[in-house]
């Protein structure tokens, strides 16, 4: 009989219940999305007391596969799976497989979140006393930086987008109240309008593509668009593990589509009525000034470099092997 904390594959009820929150956006965000994922493979490892290598060979594989599934367009995700496995492949006993997966997991969740942590300070300097900030969205990264600002002493206010359908904005708000940062909610659409009392715009990313394109929530591109019209600075503040391997080898990002009932239901729309529900959209690298990682401010036209130096050629390799 198994035992009831894994399903008929031996894959974690854990890992399954993250691998669908992750699906059912509860787990979102794409720096919790990663740690989460981490964090599913180290149980998974955890928990098979057994002595078959193959077999836990074969469990990995499984939570693998569904977690990569579980939403397809931030590129954290697959990092952080790639990065928790990595030399798997190597290990010759059990024990030693389960002791690498884990130590993998713990070394990509420490360093995530410590490169939030440093991406607070280092784009902190970039915000004076008396700035607003627009930011769309609810990111880690981007609010590291407010909070990072605020904690320095320096009065910032921010401009936050209610960000539809899920109204992430909510979210945004919330924490910069819980900061004691005061915030001002707008709609999507009163982006432009806002500009004009804007200094600079904060935003996070799902994706950094090669060519140092950002991918991010819907509408982040006519956010950039506005600003440069406004010439505001256009800032992103990712994690080097945002950056994709996959975008090297020529693989475009894919860019998720929800159901349209998250926009309105059907039964308000006159017959034949399409809806779509694009969640992520790309933003090219010309709209982009600069994009704060943990290892410092950079052009988004050196993400290349960043994919080669920091994630290193064999995530190039295995991003080419699928
Ligand atoms: C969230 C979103 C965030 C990035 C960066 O989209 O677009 O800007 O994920 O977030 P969703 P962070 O709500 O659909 O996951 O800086 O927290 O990683």
């Amino acid at each position: 009989m198994r035992p009831s904390h894994v399903d008929k594959d031996g894959v974690t009820l854990g890992l399954i219940e993250i691998a669908d929150s992750i699906k059912s956006m509860e787990i979102r965000g794409a720096g919790l999305i990663a740690r989460s994922a981490a964090e599913a493979l180290r149980e998974q490892a955890q928990e098979y007391q057994g002595d078959d290598l193959a077999e836990l060979h074969r469990r990995l594989e499984e939570g693998r596969r569904s977690l990569i599934s579980s939403r397809p367009t931030a590129i954290s995700l697959w990092n952080a799976v790639q990065a928790t496995l990595r030399g798997s492949s190597k290990a010759t006993e059990t024990e030693e497989l389960r002791a690498l997966v884990i130590s993998n997991a713990d070394r990509f969740i420490e360093r995530s979140s410590k490169a939030v942590e440093i991406i607070g300070r280092i784009g902190s300097k970039r915000l004076k006393s008396g700035m607003a900030v627009l930011t769309h969205c609810n990111s880690k990264a981007a609010l590291g930086v407010i909070k990072a600002a605020h904690a320095d002493g320096k009065d910032i206010s921010v401009y936050a987008t209610e960000s539809r359908p899920w109204r992430q904005g909510l979210l945004t708000v919330s924490d910069l109240a819980a900061a004691q940062i005061p915030s001002t909610l707008i709609i999507d659409s009163a982006v432009r309008w806002s500009m004009k009392e804007v200094d600079v715009v904060l935003v996070g990313a799902d994706t950094i593509c090669s060519n140092g394109a950002l991918i991010n929530k819907i509408g982040t591109s006519q956010v950039a668009l506005a600003a440069e019209e406004a010439r505001v600075p256009f800032i992103v503040c990712a994690e080097t593990y945002k950056f994709s391997p996959k975008t090297v080898m020529g693989e475009l990002v894919e860019i998720e589509e929800r159901d349209a009932r998250e926009i309105v239901d059907p039964r308000e729309l006159p017959a034949g009525v399409k809806v779509r529900n694009p969640i992520f959209d790309s933003t090219p690298a010309e709209h982009i000034d600069s994009i704060v990682t943990e290892i410092g401010v950079i052009s988004p036209y050196a993400a290349y470099e960043v994919i080669v130096n920091e994630l290193g050629q064999e995530s190039i390799f295995e991003a080419n092997e699928g």
